[in-house]
């Protein structure tokens, strides 16, 4: 059974809000860089860059990392390794980086991404922007910007829809 949470306004102004706090945040957009975690993740960070633009007239470089073959039934070396070996095509050394993904939960996703990232240069700081946090973490992982907190039991999946992928926008809640 599948409930609504948000529907495509309401990820539309989760998304303006957070774009709002990441500029806030920041004391502008100087020096501010988007990294998605592939697959919904990008797609986020692509929608704050193009909130970026309406708002502040700014271009900002989006880059993308993939962990899709975090889940599989890899040893973790090899997923780690195939993490480390992915290459952003610009610099992120001295940059204000937000790593951007669709659902946090345990934080083992992110803490490779963090992990990849660190290999690639020395930010000057990295934020976690993030859709929804679903609770159950664990690591000590928290997001500095949230769009939406849906405390999900663990029978639950919390099933992100985006039009650039699937047919509409919204968040449900599944009882699986
Ligand atoms: P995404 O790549 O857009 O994030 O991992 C493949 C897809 O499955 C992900 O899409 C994610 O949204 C979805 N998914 C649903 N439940 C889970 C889960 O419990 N763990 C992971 N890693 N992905 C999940
Ligand atoms: P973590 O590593 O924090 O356990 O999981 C984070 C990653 O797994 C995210 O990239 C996210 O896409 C995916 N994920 C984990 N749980 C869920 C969930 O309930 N729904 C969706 N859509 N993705 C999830
Ligand atoms: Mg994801």
């Amino acid at each position: 059974m599948a409930k609504e949470i948000i529907d495509a306004i309401g990820m539309k102004r989760a998304l303006m809000r957070m774009t709002y706090e990441i500029v806030e945040r920041n004391k502008g957009t100087e020096n501010l860089v988007l990294v998605g975690i592939k697959t919904r993740g990008l797609y986020l960070a692509q929608r704050i860059a193009a909130n970026l633009k309406k708002l502040e007239d700014v271009e900002i470089t989006v880059g993308a990392i993939d962990v899709s073959q975090y889940r599989d039934d890899l040893p973790e070396s090899k997923k780690e390794k195939m993490i480390h070996d992915q290459q952003l095509d610009f610099d992120i050394t001295d940059k204000n980086v937000v790593l951007v993904d669709d659902v946090l939960f345990t934080g083992r996703t992110i803490r490779a991404a963090l992990d990849a990232l660190m290999d690639q240069g020395r930010p000057a700081k990295i934020n976690l922007a993030v859709l929804v946090d679903r609770g159950h973490r664990e690591l000590p992982i928290r997001p500095d910007f949230i769009g939406k907190n849906i405390p999900a039991a663990m029978n639950e999946e919390v099933k992100v829809s985006m039009t650039e992928v699937d047919d509409k926008d919204s968040i449900e809640l599944i009882n699986k």
